[in-house]
This record gives C-alpha cells, sequence and structure tokens, in this order.
C-alpha cells in the first residue's frame, strides 16, 4: 500500500467521521447556525482544513479524493440550508405573527355592467310574473326567421346581415335576436306564457362605437286571452320607472317589425336633462330605449297557438342600450374589451 493510500483511507475515515458529526448537530437558533457554517463552512473550518489535506494525497487519488471531498461540502451546504430554512419557518409561526395587524384588502373584482344591468332587468319582470327562458345561440331558420314571420326576401336573411354556420347554407346560424327562443316556449307550454329571454345575438355588421358583431338582448313575450295594447304601454311604462325612476316617462312612436302588428318603438323622457335637452337626447328630450307590439297572428298560429283565442305583446331590447343609458357609456366596443380601468368603476361597496 502507497502512502498516497494511508492518506487517502484516513481522509475517509475523517470524512465518514464528519458527516455522523453533522448529522447529530442540534441547531435551534441562529447563533447555532452561524457556528454551524463557521465551523464546517467557514474559511477556517472543517473544509478548508480537509481541502488542505488534499496535498499530501499521491496524484493517482487526488481525484477520487477530491470528489468525496465536494460531495461532503455539497452536502453540508444542504444541511445548513435545511437548518436555516426550518429557522424561518418557526420564526414565520411564532414570533413574527402579529395578530393585531389589520387584514389585508381582498381583491373582489367586479361584475360587468351587462350582467348588472341583466340581473336588475329580470329582477324588474319577475315582480310582476315573468319567468325566464333560455335557449340555443346556433339557430335554425325555422325558429330565427320562418316563424317569426321573416317574409323570404327580408334583408335579415341576407349573408350580409346574419352569420351562417356553413358557407352557402342558409339553414342554420348564430341567432340575430332571442325572440328564436320565446317562439321554442310557445311551441312548448301552453298560454298564458309570461316570458323574458336573455342572451347574446350576433349580427353581421362592422366593429364601431355604435354597432358591434354580437350584442345583449332581453325580449318579453305575454300572451293569454285578451291581453290588449293598453296591457302593453302599462308594462312598459312600469319598467321604465323602475329602471329610470319615478319621474320617468314614455312615449311610443309607429314602427315595423315582421313580428308585430301594430308595432311601435318605444323612447323614455331624457333622465340626464330632466327632458330639457342635452346631447345625449340630441335636444329631442327623449331616448330611444326599445322596440314592440302586438305579436303578429300569424306567429301565434305557427306555434300552435290559437290567435283567435289568444292574444299577446312582445317587447325587445339591447342591454347594452339600457346600460349605456344608466352609466353614460359612450362606446359600446367598452363593453367586450376587458379593459381593467373600465371594469373597476362597476366595483360594489
Ligand atoms: C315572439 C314574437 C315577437 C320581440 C320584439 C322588438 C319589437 C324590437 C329590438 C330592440 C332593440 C331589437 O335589440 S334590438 O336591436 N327589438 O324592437 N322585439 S318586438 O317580438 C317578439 C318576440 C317573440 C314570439
Amino acid at each position: 500500500m502507497s502512502l498516497g493510500g494511508v492518506k487517502n483511507d484516513k481522509m475517509k475515515e475523517k470524512i465518514s467521521k464528519i458527516r455522523e458529526k453533522m448529522k447529530s448537530e442540534a441547531v435551534k437558533s441562529h447563533e447555532a447556525l452561524e457556528a454551524f457554517r463557521i465551523a464546517y463552512l467557514g474559511t477556517k473550518g472543517v473544509m478548508k482544513q480537509l481541502f488542505g489535506d488534499l496535498k499530501e494525497v499521491a496524484n493517482e487519488e487526488k481525484k477520487e479524493a477530491g470528489q468525496l471531498l465536494n460531495q461532503l461540502r455539497m452536502d453540508l451546504e444542504a444541511v445548513y440550508a435545511e437548518h436555516k430554512e426550518k429557522l424561518e419557518q418557526t420564526e414565520d409561526l411564532g414570533s413574527n405573527l402579529d395578530l393585531s395587524r389589520p387584514a389585508e384588502d381582498v381583491n373582489i373584482g367586479s361584475r360587468h355592467p351587462l350582467s348588472l344591468v341583466r340581473s336588475e332587468i329580470i329582477e324588474i319582470f319577475s315582480r310582476i310574473g315573468y319567468n325566464v327562458s333560455e335557449g340555443p345561440e346556433i339557430e335554425d331558420d325555422w325558429h330565427n326567421f320562418s316563424a317569426l314571420n321573416f317574409p323570404p326576401e327580408h334583408p335579415a336573411r341576407d349573408m350580409q346581415d346574419t352569420f351562417f354556420i356553413e358557407k352557402g347554407k342558409e339553414e342554420i346560424a348564430l341567432r340575430t335576436h332571442t325572440s328564436s327562443v320565446q317562439v321554442r316556449v310557445m311551441e312548448n307550454q301552453k298560454p298564458p306564457i309570461r316570458t323574458i329571454s336573455p342572451g347574446r345575438v350576433y349580427r353581421n355588421e362592422a366593429i364601431s362605437a355604435r354597432a358591434h358583431c354580437f350584442f345583449h338582448q332581453i325580449e318579453g313575450l305575454y300572451i293569454d286571452k285578451k291581453v290588449s295594447f293598453a296591457d302593453l304601454k302599462q308594462t312598459l311604462l312600469y319598467f321604465a320607472k323602475e329602471v329610470f325612476g319615478e319621474k320617468a316617462q314614455i312615449r311610443l312612436r309607429p314602427s315595423y317589425f315582421p313580428f308585430t302588428e301594430p308595432s311601435a318603438e318605444v323612447d323614455v323622457s331624457c333622465t340626464i336633462c330632466n327632458s330639457k335637452g342635452c346631447n345625449v337626447c340630441k335636444y329631442t328630450g327623449w331616448l330611444e330605449i326599445l322596440g314592440c307590439g302586438m305579436v303578429d297572428p300569424n306567429v301565434l298560429e305557427a306555434s300552435g297557438i290559437d290567435s283567435k283565442v289568444y292574444s299577446g305583446f312582445a317587447f325587445g331590447m339591447g342591454v347594452e342600450r339600457i346600460a349605456q343609458l344608466k352609466y353614460k357609456v359612450n362606446d359600446l366596443r367598452l363593453y367586450s374589451e376587458n379593459d381593467i380601468r373600465f371594469l373597476k368603476q362597476f366595483t360594489a361597496g
């Protein structure tokens, strides 16, 4: 056995003794941790001495000895880190815990303005007996157009205005209004029917401040015996007062829709200027809020409801439009851009 061999064996013995000792060290304080570091890893510590001994090891065994020493140093460093972490953890739970410290604010986010307005409108109509009906966003021609009395050549049936699912096939499309949901209700339920249908609808429009390719509607439908235009007017006046305040007034202007006859557009008195005239109502004192009418007998019959026995009224509004008037939002794109500076303004409390 060479002299180097003896030296190397001694070093291995030393290493195993150090390993045993390092495991048995109790490190319960920062002072003890520092003492551990100095004793093993410090500039005059055990590792320094061992690396010094390396020069006495025979050349052919230096490589192995060097590897053993490097491994020992890494293990010592790991044990040191472990002790340090344990100490810090007990400190977090113990001495640094301040029970009198005020809780940190919880970031609760906010509801989207369209969601707020949608809920408010649902609540207003549920107070007078309306339920909520929902249906598919991808619709067939029957439920979106034909059952609603759209003539074959109506522009809404055109590729230019509606998103069709398959090119060249005008049978399946993204619904252009939620009236399609109400056709399904009429097909499946007997009158009296009192329902509102909130939902997203799609139209093939270029996106701008005033138009978008999708928006949200709430449509209402009331069918029973002897439902009259007077019932419609009172229902809409109640709605306007609930949303815009007790002073709100409405006026109806004659209009045309394929699915209602007679039809009307409804304005609410401008709540911003008290009808005195401002740039929001374009100095008319009135703001357009919805469309309405008596359900066309053809529409009742198409869904199997006897138009000689039953009559009904319907109305439809854009949720974006109502939210725009309530919250003074002047650009439709804000609703779908998810800009946190816009959304944060609707945080409750
Ligand atoms: C059935 C029969 C008739 C719903 C109605 C309107 C008038 C209307 C527009 C308002 C703004 C759409 O969002 S908007 O662009 N809607 O003017 N909607 S009557 O009529 C129906 C619904 C269902 C079975």
